[in-house]
């Protein structure tokens, strides 16, 4: 298979945090059902049909690439998928998301999971993987859940408000929670290292709702897997992005698990997330999603001064705080591309 050179590579250039010609920018769930056509050919395929489908996943990973002109494919797939190759039986349920029969609760439920090979249990988001690396020449994200957040999932049995089957194992069995935590560090591990085996240029590690741990719990409970994982991704050499959303807290710590791109949502300036973080990462957000319901020049200012901040230190790139939402205009995000791409740094005197 022929692989394309990558002509545009500021998104990695930033994550690395070199100097970049112009701001990089992708959006967290580019693609989705804010486009039509991502909408019709959903009417004929379920979301996992669509992750089982290398061409299709493939073809629904490139829409928002071609149509909005970001800097970087995100693949498509849930952080799910590799939670059902674990032998964990969920399914996708139409505005829900992921919901799991039968939770996990018990030692033998977590005895019961099957230990995780990519090429075996997945090999067809591999050949997906495989397939965008031949067709793009902008970078490839490829992606997990956090163990966190994947956990959560997994005790709760579906979307959650509190956390509190969740929270409660943790606090009140730290064997069981540590023997779940390690299975599914060890699966973000195996499933990272397979991902950019077959061409993902980055990893995003997705632990969306890490945020509703105090800071100590997450540092006794969660810190410790995410540093292990981080320190085995890092020897892939690609950028790995740590993103949670209400992390503002954490960011510090987030810093510290060896993540090199901090994702960072709206509730925080990007200059108070530097001051937490420091100049060793990069940082990656946050304009609030919602804020895409704005008038244009709303939306213009907004993004000028993120902008403003997040290019005050090299390393930015601009992304949401968290999802594009369902009912978004697809010309408001193409919009923003150009504005982000317009957008001339003020002089950092460096
Ligand atoms: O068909 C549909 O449109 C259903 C909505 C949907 C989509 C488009 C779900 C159900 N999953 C996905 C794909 C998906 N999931 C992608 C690829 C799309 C892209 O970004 O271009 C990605 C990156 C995810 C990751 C994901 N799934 C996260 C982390 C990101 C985040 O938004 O915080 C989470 C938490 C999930 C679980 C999930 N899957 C689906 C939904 C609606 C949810 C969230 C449920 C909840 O609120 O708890």
């Amino acid at each position: 298979m022929e692989i394309h050179t990558l002509v545009n590579e500021r998104f990695l250039q930033a994550c690395r945090r070199q100097r970049t010609d112009v701001t990089p920018v992708w959006f967290m769930r580019q693609a989705g059902r804010y486009d039509p056509d991502y909408r019709k050919i959903r009417e004929r395929h379920s979301l996992l049909d669509i992750c089982a489908e290398p061409e299709l996943c493939a073809e629904v990973t490139m829409m928002p690439v071609r149509k909005l002109g970001v800097d970087a494919a995100i693949l498509f797939s849930d952080i799910m998928v590799p939670v059902g190759a674990m032998g964990l039986e969920f399914s996708i349920r139409e505005n829900v998301g992921p919901v799991i029969a039968q939770p996990i609760r018990t030692k033998e439920d977590i005895e019961n999971l099957r230990p995780f090979t990519p090429s075996e249990a997945l090999p067809h988001v591999l050949t997906s993987i495989r397939v965008l690396r031949a067709e793009l020449d902008i970078p490839l994200i490829g992606f997990t859940g956090g163990p966190f957040t994947l956990a959560s999932y997994m005790i709760e049995g579906g979307p959650s408000r509190d956390y509190l089957q969740t929270k409660t194992m943790m606090v009140s069995r730290p064997d069981l929670w540590q023997t779940l935590m390690d299975k599914l560090a060890d699966m973000v591990i195996h499933y990272g290292r397979a991902q950019v085996e077959a061409g993902a240029s980055a990893l995003q590690v997705f632990d969306s709702w890490v945020g509703s741990l105090s800071v100590d719990a997450f540092r006794k409970s969660v810190k410790p897997f995410m540093t292990r994982i981080f320190h085995e991704l890092r020897k892939l050499d690609v950028p790995l992005i740590y993103f949670g959303v209400n992390t503002g807290e954490l960011l510090g710590d987030f810093a510290e698990t060896g993540a090199n791109v901090i994702g960072v949502d709206w509730r925080v300036p990007l200059s108070r997330a530097r001051a937490r973080v420091g100049n060793q990462v990069a940082l990656q957000g946050n304009f609030d999603p919602a804020m895409l319901f704005a008038p244009i020049d709303v939306i213009d200012k907004l993004a000028q001064d993120i902008l403003d901040e997040g290019t005050a230190t090299p390393g930015y790139v601009f992304n949401l705080g968290h999802g594009v939402k369902p009912s978004t205009d697809l010309g408001v995000l193409r919009h923003l591309v150009e504005t982000v791409h317009a957008y001339t740094p003020r002089q950092t005197g460096q």
